[in-house]
This record gives structure tokens, C-alpha cells and sequence, in this order.
């Protein structure tokens, strides 16, 4: 499992742009329906979650190092660790655009709560998810994989995704469209959540005073640019698979975003192209894997010299996994 902060530019929404599936655009899968309970437990893997065996990614993937960048000090305004954590960050965005973050000021219990919440999610009925259905060209919502969508190549996995936004009086913002969609029993899903991209937006605002540190212009460059932004906030579920060398949780892809926060859960698989070979990031739970997205590449040409990767998922076990990102 996942959780998955996707930052946008200040008034723009985040489209999640998935290019190679969106290539095998077909609207004829319509009636297949990506129903997670029953599918779990199925040995015959349906045609269309079946990836072509040069897409399937290495399982013994050599790990990627991505550096650990400690933010308690620069948290707590100390200029020598800001100078320090800035020069991490750099690094890392010019090799890859990958690092980590410990000692983020996230509280672990909220962490936590976000976590049980997902799951809580996730292991209802589906026809309770439905409520929050996804429709065709938007971004918010439950998705079951990409049925009705797609006709091959589908990943196995769900999603829900919902918005996020830094404007002044939109505190009640995601407890409303919970409210909304999902009804009363909801509240407090709604509450956390809100809360957690509270505490994504503020980090990805420290965040952006290190790139704009790392990169020579000034720290409230970046930050200030991105003080009313828009993020979407995704929770990945991929459901245990009987036969997870056949399949894949997540296809490969770029994010078109400025910045990602994803928190994973234990159970590993996220892999990142790198050097013309696939890599993976360990998961911990102490930590916050970031990575700058397309758009924040294409705000300045002095900050094309950054790169986003193609990343991928790969449910290597039988094991439910979870991931969020804002
Ligand atoms: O779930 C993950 O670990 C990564 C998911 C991801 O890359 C995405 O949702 O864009």
C-alpha cells in the first residue's frame, strides 16, 4: 500500500497521465469489472491483467541508493543543515529525481490512521466503493484498475483519489466530498485525510524551499509560488494475486505533476528506471519517498538539468499492498 501526494501547479488539477496505457485506449472492456474480493483468490488470471513478458519488470532489481535526507534540524531553522539537506536534494535530482525524507514533522500516529483508513476503505463491498466512483475524465474518485477504460496491459490494483487544495476557508474541503460521496459513517475518514494532506502540503512547501536552495534562487521561490496549490491525494490498494509474476500493480510511467510524496507500506515493489536498468526503493515506514515530477522540470530552464524517471509497481507477492501519494 501507497500513499501518494501528488503536487500540482497553484490552480491547475493534477491529471494522472498514465501514456502507455492510455495508448490502448478501448471503450469495448466495458462490462469487466476489476471486483478485488473475488479476483484475489482467482488462479486464472483474466487475459487482460497479462503484461507481455519483455514489460515485466526484474523481481531481483538491484536497489536503487537514494539519499536519506534528514530534515530535523533544517525543521527546526538551523542554516547550516538547510545548506546541508539542499545539497542532498540537488544530488538527487540530478542523477534521478529520487530521495527520501526521515524526520519529516508528520505525525506517525495520523500515518497510522491514514493506513487503517485505506484499508477500511478498500476491504468493503464494492458496490459500497462505487459510491465514489471515478467516471471517464475525471480525476477523482474509486477506480478498479482500468476496466471500461483499457483492454490490455490493466494494473491490479485499485485507487481512490480526491483533491486537495491550500486555498484560504477550504479546511472542510475533503471531509465535504466524503460527506458527499460516501455518506455520514464517513466523517472521520474525511477529518484524517484532510489532516494528512495538511501535513503533505506543509512538508512539500519545506521541500520546495530545498530545491529552490538547491538550484540558486531563493528559498521562497518555489514556495511562495506554490502557496495556494492544488495536489490530488491517491491511496493505491493492490489486492494479493495468485499468479503476481503475470501481472503488474502499477504500469511504467512519468509523473506529469511537480512533486510526488508517496509513503509505502512494508511490502515492496516500487521500482524506478534508472541508467537504462529498473531499480527499487526499499520501503519504511519512517520515511517519505519524493520525486520531483514534469512540470516542475518545465517551470525554469534552470531547472531542466532535473529529470523525472519512468517508475513502476510490481506486486512481487501474494501480499495485499498498500500506497498513498499526495
Ligand atoms: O504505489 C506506489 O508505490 C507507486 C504508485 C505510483 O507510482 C503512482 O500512483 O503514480
Amino acid at each position: 500500500m501507497a500513499i501518494d501526494c501528488i503536487k500540482t501547479m497553484p490552480s491547475i488539477a493534477a491529471r494522472h497521465h498514465h501514456p502507455k496505457e492510455q495508448d490502448q485506449c478501448k471503450d469495448d472492456s466495458k462490462s469487466f469489472v476489476f471486483d478485488a474480493q473475488v479476483l484475489r483468490h482467482q488462479s486464472n488470471i483474466p487475459q487482460q491483467f497479462i503484461w507481455p513478458d519483455h514489460e515485466k519488470p526484474n523481481t531481483n532489481a538491484p536497489e536503487l541508493q537514494v539519499p536519506l535526507v534528514d530534515l530535523r534540524d533544517f525543521l527546526s531553522g538551523n542554516p547550516a543543515a538547510a545548506m546541508e539537506a539542499s545539497r542532498l536534494v540537488g544530488e538527487a535530482c540530478q542523477k534521478h529525481g529520487f530521495f527520501l525524507v526521515v524526520n519529516h514533522g508528520v505525525d506517525e500516529t495520523l500515518i497510522t490512521h491514514a493506513h487503517n483508513y485505506m484499508d477500511s476503505f478498500f476491504e468493503l463491498p464494492l458496490s459500497e466503493k462505487q459510491k465514489a466512483q471515478r467516471k471517464i475524465g475525471e480525476s477523482c474518485g474509486y477506480a478498479s484498475s482500468f476496466t471500461g477504460r483499457f483492454s490490455s496491459k490493466l494494473p491490479w490494483k485499485e485507487t481512490l483519489s480526491f483533491s486537495y487544495t491550500a486555498e484560504k476557508n477550504s479546511s472542510k474541503h475533503i471531509e465535504e466530498y466524503f460527506h458527499n460521496r460516501m455518506g455520514e459513517d464517513f466523517a472521520e475518514f474525511g477529518r484524517v485525510y484532510q489532516d494528512y494532506c495538511e501535513a503533505m502540503n506543509a512538508l512539500s512547501l519545506r521541500i520546495m524551499e530545498l530545491l529552490g536552495m538547491s538550484l540558486g534562487v531563493s528559498r521562497e521561490h518555489f514556495r511562495e509560488f506554490f502557496n495556494e496549490n492544488d495536489s490530488i491525494m491517491r491511496l493505491n490498494y493492490y489486492p494479493p494475486c495468485q499468479k503476481p509474476d503475470l501481472t503488474l500493480g502499477t504500469g511504467p510511467h512519468c509523473d506529469p505533476t511537480s512533486l510526488t510524496i508517496l509513503h509505502q507500506d512494508q511490502v515492496g515493489g516500487l521500482q524506478v528506471f534508472v541508467d537504462n536498468e529498473w531499480r527499487s526503493i526499499r520501503p519504511s515506514f519512517d520515511a517519505f519517498v519524493v520525486n520531483i515530477g514534469d512540470t516542475f522540470m518545465a517551470n525554469t530552464e534552470k531547472i531542466s538539468r532535473f529529470l523525472s524517471l519512468s517508475e513502476e509497481r510490481q506486486d512481487g507477492n501474494s501480499t495485499t499492498r498498500v500506497s498513498g501519494h499526495k
